[in-house]
């Protein structure tokens, strides 16, 4: 998923897959696509990013990319560590999805506008503001009140780091990437600095900004310092 330049990958189920790619150490050619190109990837049978090509295979959806990945590869890392831990793993993603990507998009979502494709921006304003039910100038708004609670938000990821420097344990695996990846989405398309420097959170998103030779770090986008 590209920006206005092909290099800003925002995309946060994208970010996901390509850390788990990384983790897996597995090699792979990302190619950019934007909201509009539904075209290229009708090959899928859908119309959403992340899609992977393996072969004669054909996975979309990140959380059945990261199980295909663990299944087929299994001499690699693994992301899970076991069949409890990929239910543990489950529930980090739907913690994310239910509590933490709803809480960054309001943040985010006018930043994203302004970062995309001329192309995009019609039908990313349109399916947006109906699924909101209002502007994203309003929803962006009052970000600098609405993030307080945000942070409050986070607590379990904060206590957690208290025992172990990932949220996985001692070695980040798809826990910490499904978090981080949402993260990453913000900081790749949006200034507005979610997290204090003085937060356990920030010290462990510069972790995970430095894993892997420092991928997610390199992207295009915003510095993560207040
Ligand atoms: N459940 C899917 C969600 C995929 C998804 O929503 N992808 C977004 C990008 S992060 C997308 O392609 N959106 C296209 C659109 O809204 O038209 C996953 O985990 O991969």
């Amino acid at each position: 998923m590209a920006g206005a330049e092909d290099d800003r990958r925002f995309s946060p189920n994208c970010w996901r897959v390509r850390l788990a790619l990384l983790h897996k150490k597995l090699p792979w050619e990302a190619i950019p696509w934007r909201f509009t190109e539904k075209d290229a990837i009708a090959f899928s049978g859908q119309g959403k990013v992340p899609v992977i090509i393996d072969g004669e295979r054909i996975v979309t959806d990140s959380w059945a990319i990261a199980q295909y990945l663990e299944e087929t590869y299994p001499e690699s890392p693994s992301l899970f560590g076991g069949v409890v831990g990929q239910g543990l793993s489950r529930f980090v993603t739907d913690w994310v999805e239910t509590v933490l990507y709803p809480g960054i998009a309001p943040l985010i979502l006018l930043d994203i506008y302004t970062h995309l494709h001329e192309k995009d921006k019609k039908y990313f304003r349109e399916t947006r503001e109906r699924a909101i039910g209002t502007t994203l100038e309003n929803i962006s708004g009052d970000r600098e009140q609405r993030v307080i609670t945000f942070r409050k938000s986070l607590a379990p990821l904060r206590q957690t780091l208290h025992y172990q420097p990932f949220l996985a344990g001692q070695a980040p695996a798809w826990a910490d990437y499904v978090v981080f990846a949402t993260f990453q989405w913000a900081r790749c398309i949006s200034p507005f600095p979610l997290l204090l420097a003085d937060d356990l959170l920030f010290s462990w998103r510069e972790r995970m900004l430095d894993a892997f030779d420092g991928e997610a770090r390199k992207a295009m986008g915003y510095p993560t310092s207040e």
